[in-house]
């Protein structure tokens, strides 16, 4: 039996080629802010501070380049993380009748 299983490389000379580790890592998303007309620039601001732990200063450059550039990434996170972070801002946007729109994509 041993003189021909393939796997026992004592035949002088064949390759077993090791197979290639099938684990992929997770894929990571970016959590992007919005721009639109409608939504103050302090609650802007404040969301970025609450739910992304920014400082004011950082909340206040992310919140000016939205403003500027029509979006802007709030962080990088995994999916699960990703998912909960968008509908917690949406939720608490709806909330407070502002527009805001948080969205998220393959980063
Ligand atoms: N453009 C808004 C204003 O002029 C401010 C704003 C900034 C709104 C960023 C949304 O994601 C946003 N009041």
């Amino acid at each position: 039996m041993s003189e021909n299983n393939p796997f026992k490389d004592r035949d002088g000379g064949l390759a077993v080629q090791e197979a290639k580790p099938k684990l992929k890592k997770p894929p990571l998303y970016k959590v992007v802010l919005l721009n639109d007309d409608f939504t103050p620039m302090d609650f802007v601001v404040e969301v970025l501070m609450n739910f992304f732990a920014m400082t004011e200063e950082k909340a206040t450059q992310v919140m000016l380049h939205v403003h500027t550039r029509g979006v802007g990434i709030c962080g990088v996170f995994s999916k699960d993380v990703a998912e909960t972070k968008v509908e917690l801002v949406n939720n608490y946007s709806r909330e407070h009748q502002h527009p805001l729109m948080c969205s998220m994509e393959e980063a």
